[in-house]
């Protein structure tokens, strides 16, 4: 049995998906033309008037938008309507420390919710299920994303955010949680939790979980289905297409559908910008062909990915895109945070440090450690340690209110960081936790 939230668009043909798509493609170019200057400028320089563009062939016509594009028109450049009808903000760490700011009209949410919706009516929510929230709340895209999804559908929503594991835990069993929503490395670290604490979850409610916002391989899949007695499910999203729920994973558990009335993704080669087709992997793009507030055309994702059309058993005609396989900048997402070695180097160079360092990130159980070896300079060099504790305590401090989480800081000697033919090596991920597809 496949359920579906709307199943006239979620298994309409191909055609009719085309139908749609170009309909909101062609309505929302003017309507970012008409509305964000960067957009007009763009197309202008390129020669591209709303009216060149009548099919999805013609999306190619259009530029790119970069996060660059969001920074330099920092906070509400890219907003498409007047403020008085933006109804909700979000935001999401920026390179340095800027953020970036997203907004959502009634109408907007009303999407966002209906695309989360989709999912978990896809893995079999109903009104009866408590859906249990442990995505953090806030800015960030994942709690209120899953929250406003699991209410769209009537589900008894539990808005537990993230932290406080054990307090989790109680209300798991108290409340009766049966859909769980958390990045899969706390899923991971919640059943390793309960073994601990001696709840046999074979006898919780729980049975399926929506697990994103950070990439997890199918070996984690396994180990958190096994460790919590679930179904695992992957979600996509990123804050500026909309957060969680811009493509979702279906009981067959094999890629994610992209919401395709209302995302357009395109795979790009993310050297010369062409577009690849079906199986080859690159760039993953999107367009926001229905939101009103802050439509982006062709962004640029960073994450890498290979997309599918191929029919789903679940019935779905929607597009399929894999796990993201890696990205083509040098983000890291630890602790679910995204952060950019840009960042470290900033805070370095801001506290007159070396910015001679090294990011060490490794996985111990379901824990990332995040580890920043930095080198003593002339100006910091002591060999006094309780001078040495004192400054890795400063930055640790510095890190944490720059990048929202707290690395261990080494103070090491100068020149005892390795480089590879003179050039420092900046990240050293021992996680694995992108497959090698
Ligand atoms: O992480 C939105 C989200 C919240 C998605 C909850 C799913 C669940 P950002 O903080 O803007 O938004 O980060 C977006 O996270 O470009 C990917 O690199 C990564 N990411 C998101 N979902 C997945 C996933 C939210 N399922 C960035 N697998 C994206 C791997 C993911 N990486």
């Amino acid at each position: 049995m496949h359920n579906y939230y709307n199943p006239e668009v979620e298994t309409a043909s191909r055609e009719k998906l085309n139908q749609i798509q170009t309909k909101n493609l062609i309505e929302q170019v003017k309507h970012v033309y008409d509305n964000v200057p960067l957009y007009r400028e763009r197309m202008d320089a390129k020669g591209v008037k709303p009216e060149d563009i009548k099919s999805l062939d013609d999306l190619k016509k259009l530029p790119f938008t970069s996060k660059q594009d969001l920074r330099d028109t920092y906070p509400y450049g890219m907003f498409a309507v007047p403020m008085e009808d933006v109804t909700r903000i979000h935001a999401s760490s920026g390179t340095t420390g800027k953020q970036i700011v997203v907004g959502y009209t009634d109408g907007d949410m009303d999407i966002w919710n209906t695309c989360v919706a989709r999912q978990l009516t896809a893995i079999g929510a109903t009104k009866e299920d408590k859906v249990h929230v442990s995505y953090g709340y806030g800015l960030f895209t994942g709690g209120l994303g899953l929250h406003g999804g699991s209410h769209k559908i009537g589900c008894t929503t539990i808005p537990v955010s993230s932290g406080n594991t054990a307090r989790q835990l109680t209300i798991m069993q108290d409340f009766g949680s049966t859909i769980l929503g958390s990045t899969p490395s706390y899923a991971m670290y919640l059943g390793e939790s309960a073994e601990r604490a001696g709840i046999d979850t074979s006898k919780l409610p729980l049975k399926a979980g929506i697990f994103g916002a950070e990439p997890w391989t199918e070996e984690m899949r396994q180990s958190i289905e096994k460790s919590l007695n679930i179904k695992a499910y992957d979600i996509y999203g990123l804050t500026e297409i909309c957060g969680p729920g811009v493509a979702f994973e279906c009981t067959e558990q094999n890629g994610m559908h992209v919401n395709e009335d209302h995302f357009i993704i395109e795979i790009i080669d993310p050297e010369t910008g062409e577009n690849l087709p079906d199986g080859e992997k690159g760039e993953i793009v999107f367009s926001s062909i229905t939101k009103k507030a802050f439509p982006l055309l062709r962004f640029r994702t960073k994450d890498i990915g290979v997309i599918t059309h191929e029919k789903c058993a679940c019935g779905r005609t929607f597009v399929r895109m894999s796990k993201p396989l890696g990205r083509v900048d040098d983000m890291l997402i630890v602790r679910g945070v995204n952060l950019f070695p840009s960042q470290i180097e900033a805070v370095l160079l801001k506290e007159n440090h070396s910015p001679n360092y090294q990011i060490i990130v490794d996985r111990n159980g379901s824990l990332d450690s995040f580890e920043v070896d930095i080198e003593m300079n002339e100006e910091h060099f002591s060999d006094k340690p309780s001078d040495i504790i004192k400054m890795e305590k400063s930055l640790e401090n510095k890190f944490k209110s720059a990048l929202g989480i707290k690395p261990k800081v080494n103070l090491v000697s100068p020149d005892t960081i390795p480089r590879s033919e003179g050039k420092a090596v900046r990240v050293v991920d021992k996680r694995k936790v992108y497959s090698n597809k």
